[in-house]
């Protein structure tokens, strides 16, 4: 049965009795064995395994965090939490507040948020502030709320939050019954590399397993951590990662220094083929930032990092996002679509076309 994050790592997380459990049964994902993919990429078939996150409650990896920060705020004594986002973590504040019953309110980069995403926050009753100004400056501004007006900041710098992500590493461990010789993923804000490498660290200290290389991947127009300065007006069309100054980017340098990994940069073209790849041959529908970590790993596969490799190798992409957040971005993919007369003769004519 799935218990909740909390429930399920207790022992592992800031938590004691006292802490009011604020829980969606976030957590338990499904690892998903892509054979199809694997082969295409020209790796072998067991190599490639999917973790879907977007199987959260509110469709995002956002929500393991979010149930150990509020229930945090909540213990605390908070009455109102704020967070600056690009879409999920507003979604994932929204409703774990609303279940809470405390106050929530959301700076989001106005014009750059995925309609699904502003669905949740308008549904759960999230005070919305679109801010003329992308997500770093709304970022600022919500910390300077925090600060000055006593709002409980839920971002990921809120370490709660990185406690509660860390437990996506244990699953993937526990799934492959050892952590995984590569892990690739999108990077943003750069929490959740943070989360999980500090996840894989606690497994190999407590089992004395290995650790695997942190990939982690940025969007071209949005690279900081590639560049190594910020970008002040970041570009892409996977706006849950359009971020020029990552809070925790020092974290997810460490983490590819200390793991001997790496953070690269993908193009949105390639971002938009891995999209695709993983809907048409693997049946799954991530958002499009989800698709950057896979972007990277067809990319590397293509430079031959993975030649030689036996059947025993282990890449698992983290999904951190389901596609549905996101519903005008397949419009603008080529697909097959007629709009027909109600009739079958029209109908056998579009089909033999197509054919
Ligand atoms: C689907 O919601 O930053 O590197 O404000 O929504 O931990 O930031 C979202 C980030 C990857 C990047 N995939 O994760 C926000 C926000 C999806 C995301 C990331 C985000 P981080």
């Amino acid at each position: 049965m799935n218990q909740g994050v909390i429930e399920r790592y207790r022992a592992f997380l800031p938590v004691s009795e006292k802490t009011p459990v604020v829980s969606l049964l976030e957590g338990s994902t499904p690892l998903l064995p892509a054979p199809r993919l694997s082969r295409e990429l020209g790796l072998p078939e067991a190599a490639v395994w999917l973790k879907l996150e977007g199987m959260n409650p509110t469709g995002s990896f956002k929500d393991r965090g979010m149930t150990v920060a509020v229930s945090k705020a909540l213990e605390e004594g908070a009455r109102a939490v704020v967070c600056a986002s690009t879409g999920n973590t507003a979604a994932s504040a929204a409703a774990y507040a609303a279940r809470a019953g405390l106050r929530c309110v959301v700076l989001l980069p106005d014009g750059a948020v995925a309609a699904g995403k502003l669905a949740q926050s308008i549904v759960h009753g999230a005070e919305i502030v679109a801010i003329r100004g992308n997500f770093d400056r709304a970022l600022e501004l919500a910390r300077q709320a925090s600060s000055e007006l006593g709002l409980a900041l839920v971002n990921s710098v809120n370490p709660y939050r990185i406690q509660g992500q860390k437990t996506g590493a244990f699953e993937v461990a526990e799934a492959l019954g050892r952590p995984p010789d590569y892990q690739f993923m999108p990077v943003g804000n750069a929490g959740n590399i943070t989360a999980y490498w500090a996840g894989y660290r606690e497994i190999a200290t407590r089992h004395g397993l290995g650790l695997p290389k942190m990939m982690g991947f940025q969007a071209w127009g949005a690279a900081p951590l590639v560049l190594g300065r910020p970008v002040a007006e970041p570009k892409t069309i996977a706006t849950a990662i359009r971020i020029g100054r990552p809070a925790s980017g020092e974290q997810a340098l460490r983490a590819r220094d200390e793991s001997g990994g790496m953070i690269g940069r993908v193009k949105d073209a390639e971002i938009l083929r891995a999209y695709r790849m993983l809907a048409r041959l693997e049946g799954v529908f991530c958002e499009p930032s989800s698709a950057a970590g896979v972007a990277g790993l067809a990319s590397e596969a293509k430079a031959g990092r993975f030649k030689g490799a036996g059947p025993e190798l282990r890449i698992v992409c983290i999904l951190t996002g389901h596609g549905l957040k996101d519903p005008d971005t397949p419009k603008s993919l080529p697909h097959k679509w007629t709009t027909a007369k109600a009739d079958f003769a029209t109908l056998k004519k579009i089909l033999g076309r197509n054919g």
